[in-house]
């Protein structure tokens, strides 16, 4: 049977939460084989290991502001948010955030800021982030919102405190969209889930900015659309090895190069995969092979948790990966809080 709603809530934040503490372990590695993967998930299940908690990065230090955000403003509020981001980042520095973004989060924090978009817009000489970190906290807005509109309006607004080129803010709306459209148990239906996206991104990248941004930094015109288009022929291949998936959808800090690549993750593992054991379920087999491709795996396994989790629900998550990780209590409050919030007519 299909989870419930509620079930998915859980999924999404819990499943977002285990990415980012399970995928720290390789994070930046260029060569991850799948038995050192597969030999850290057993260790999540070894009751000998002791309280040694994975910790969970700047990735979900920041989902938990942009959720306690929109649960006490009951809707986006960009000073609001801005705030928590600051003083969780002043509170806890050492949580592994990309070196440019500091310095949003420092000039954040100042009283006197007028207009709070304005420090994401002066870095990089003005032409603002393509990270991935507007991705990789976007997924508590389509907890938030109930139309495809406005999860990707706030997704966007949300993102763009950090990040201000649209290759990041449009990473952050592509994120969005797939939990939300993973919650209304989308992905029952791969390719018609993969065609709503690249239809709503076509849409993103019409406008005038998203043009001239990726025009200056040499990508094609519609460079979402151009990667999702790529996750489809993914797709519909028998064998794809990990080196095709890198170079085709890449494993990068960079949204352009992680958002889809997550997706990908997520509709691979819709199905068992040679080389993951057979007892896994999806969400599992999921967080296994974005740890696999390398790179930026604990934001990768983030953004893939987050939409498998929506996919298959709380139930399927493994009670001792849940205790191996910090922050899961938090998350799945957060969640089931959101819920009600969704609930209220
Ligand atoms: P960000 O906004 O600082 O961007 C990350 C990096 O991307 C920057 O430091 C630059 O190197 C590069 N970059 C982004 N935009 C531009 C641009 N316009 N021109 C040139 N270079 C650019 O931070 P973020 O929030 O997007 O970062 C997210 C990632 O950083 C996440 O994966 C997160 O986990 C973290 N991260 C941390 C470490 C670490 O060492 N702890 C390693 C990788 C990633
Ligand atoms: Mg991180
Ligand atoms: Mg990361």
């Amino acid at each position: 049977a299909a989870p419930a709603m509620l079930s998915r809530f859980r999924g999404a934040l819990v499943g977002s939460v285990l990415g980012d503490c399970i995928g720290g372990e390789f994070e930046g590695a260029v060569d991850v084989p799948l038995d050192r993967v597969l030999q850290h998930l057993s260790a999540l299940e070894d009751d000998t290991r002791g309280d040694a908690i994975l910790q969970y990065s700047d990735d979900t230090a920041m989902m938990r502001c942009v959720a306690n955000s929109l649960l006490t403003r009951m809707a986006f509020d960009e000073r609001d948010m801005a705030g928590r981001f600051a003083n969780e980042y002043s509170c806890a520095p050492g949580r592994g955030y990309g070196s440019g973004v500091i310095q949003v989060l420092r000039k954040l924090a100042s009283p006197h800021l007028k207009d709070v978009f304005q420090p994401a817009q002066a870095q990089f000489g003005g032409r603002g982030s393509f990270g991935n970190g507007g991705a990789m906290r976007a997924a508590p807005f389509a907890l938030a919102f109930k139309s495809r509109d406005d999860v990707c309006k706030y997704s966007r607004l949300g993102a763009m405190l950090t990040h201000s080129c649209s290759l990041g803010y449009n990473g952050a709306a592509l994120q969005a969209l797939a939990v939300h459209l993973s919650l209304q148990g989308a992905l029952a239906l791969p390719k018609e889930f993969i065609n709503k996206l690249i239809a709503e991104m076509e849409e993103l990248e019409k406008d005038e900015t998203a043009q001239l941004d990726a025009k200056a930094l040499y990508l094609s015109e519609y460079p979402y659309c151009t990667r999702l288009h790529r996750v489809k022929e993914l797709m519909d291949r028998n064998s794809v090895s990990i080196e095709e998936v890198i170079s085709e959808l890449g494993n990068s800090i960079a949204a352009l190069q992680s958002v889809p690549t997550a997706i990908f993750c997520v509709l691979h593992c819709l199905e068992p995969r040679d080389g993951l054991p057979e007892r896994f379920g999806g969400l599992e087999r999921t967080i296994a092979y974005s740890l696999a491709l390398g790179g930026d795996t604990d934001t990768i396994a983030c953004m893939a948790g987050a939409i498998a989790g929506a996919h298959y629900g709380i139930d399927s998550i493994p009670q001792s990966w849940q205790k191996s990780c910090e922050g899961v209590e938090e998350a799945d409050d957060l969640a089931s809080r959101l819920y009600d919030l969704y609930c209220l007519p």
